[in-house]
């Protein structure tokens, strides 16, 4: 059952409570995850913040992105973490020494300083830069943000489009499961098991911090450090390698066309012509729909393109293409029936769990493989939204809001009990749940 519900804090108790979490969080030019668990500033993670933080702070909303843009390679690549140089050796693993980024990136066009890991996340930043700039379209003018900002985001989605269009079929493909920013999702088990996990010769750092029952197993990291090794000889260089692991997600292509719509908004307010990214937005939903749509299952699915098949899984990232303004409608109607079916309603969150609730993999406490997670949650209030289920989308904002209060703003929570697991004090979940107050 249900822990019995604390009073409910009123929301102003709730945007103090979130605002805590993210001036805590700051080291002075970014947010970490998590003071404990992710001590470095992460892609996503940044750009979800920024969405918050633009609540509290514009300016620190802009610096979280600019500072993670001072990480981006010159061949377009935001990185998936920005090391903090600060940050004791050993804090978190893979620290800068396994991805060596200024050293074996260096020919891919790796900054000299700071150190970053030599993969990447989900596009999220474009959107959020775009709503960093709504949040005070003066004091962005003022500040040039959007100028300088979306020639370095337009370079991003070009290394996405171009390098990373493994598959041919204008989609962009993940290389390493941290990619999609669902690291053990039961979605790569299949892709994953053709990789030779490296010999135990590292420490993980995560189970200092995390329950082992809700992190990924040793089995997992180890096949983890398989790839980033192999990417890392190759120099990280997309044409010098073949990829082991490479798979379409609906996930992050999905936040690919919104990113392109949003660097069309941007580009048409500085006068310059958005349209070639409003087509590029089209032309990628019809592709997305092309290739990862699944009718009879009724959700979207991963490409792998070691056999140019489906993925036989159901999981939150497959309805993360809601958020996709030009879905057709019959695909709409039947990602908005998916949610509210048996596979995805958690009576006792209300938020969504990030694995299908009958399938076979689902695991209600293990991190990716079924708990239920604030930024998905607020990918899909906003893809309703957008599709005109207002109703619906209000229950979803109230969950999520009602949720990360309770939980103390948790990483992530059991579908089933309510109960919060992971990090406490986590940063876009505050982020994420203000942003909804407001
Ligand atoms: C988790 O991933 C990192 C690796 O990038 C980890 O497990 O150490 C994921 O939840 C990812 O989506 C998130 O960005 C990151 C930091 O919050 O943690």
């Amino acid at each position: 059952g249900r822990p019995a519900p604390t009073a409910p804090a009123d929301h102003l108790t709730l945007r103090r409570g979130a605002a805590r979490v993210l001036l805590g969080n700051w080291t002075g030019a970014s947010t970490v995850p998590s003071r404990t668990l992710y001590p470095h500033q992460w892609s996503w993670d940044s750009a979800f913040v920024a969405i918050g933080l633009r609540h509290l702070s514009v300016r620190r909303a802009q610096q979280e992105l600019e500072s993670l843009l001072a990480g981006q390679w010159a061949d377009g690549r935001i990185p998936h973490i920005v090391f903090n140089p600060e940050v004791p050796y050993g804090a978190y693993f893979p620290s800068p020494d396994f991805w060596q980024s200024s050293r074996a990136g260096h020919d891919a066009g790796a900054p000299a300083a700071p150190e970053t890991s030599g993969i990447v996340q989900p596009p999220v930043h474009a959107l959020a830069a775009w709503l960093v700039h709504r949040a005070d379209p003066a004091e962005s003018a003022r500040r040039g943000f959007l100028s300088r900002v979306l020639p370095r985001l337009t370079a991003w989605h070009d290394y996405l489009l171009t390098r990373r269009d493994l598959g041919g079929g204008g989609l962009a493909a993940v290389v390493h499961p941290w990619e999609p920013g669902m690291d053990n999702s039961p979605a790569w088990d299949r892709a994953l098991a053709r990789v030779e996990p490296a010999a135990d010769t590292f420490r993980r750092a995560d189970l200092d911090h995390g329950d082992p029952a809700d992190r990924p197993t040793d089995l997992d990291y180890g096949r983890y450090v398989r790839l980033a090794s192999t990417y890392r000889a190759a120099g990280y260089d997309d044409r010098a390698t073949t990829h082991r692991f490479a798979l379409e997600d609906p996930g992050f292509n999905a936040l690919l066309v919104t990113g392109e719509l949003a660097l069309a908004r941007m580009a048409d307010h500085l006068g310059h012509d958005g349209s070639r990214h409003t087509e590029r937005a089209a032309e990628l939903t019809r592709r997305l729909v092309d290739r990862l749509w699944d009718d009879a299952a009724g959700i979207f699915r991963a490409r792998d393109l070691a056999d140019d098949t489906l993925v036989d899984h159901t999981g939150v990232a497959g309805l993360l293409p809601l958020v996709v303004p030009g879905l057709p409608a019959d695909v709409v109607r039947a990602l908005t029936d998916t949610l509210d079916g048996p596979r995805f309603q958690a009576p006792a969150t209300g938020l969504v769990p990030s694995d299908d609730l009958t399938g076979p993999a689902f695991d209600a406490t293990r991190y990716w493989r079924g708990p239920a997670w604030f930024n998905t949650a607020w990918l899909v209030e906003r893809g309703l939204r957008t599709h005109g289920r207002g109703a619906r989308a209000r229950s979803l904002r109230e969950a999520v809001v009602a949720e990360a209060g309770r939980t103390g703003f948790a990483e992530y929570v059991d579908p089933l009990t309510g109960e919060g697991r992971g990090a406490r004090q986590f940063s876009w979940t505050a982020a994420l749940a203000l942003d909804l107050l407001h």
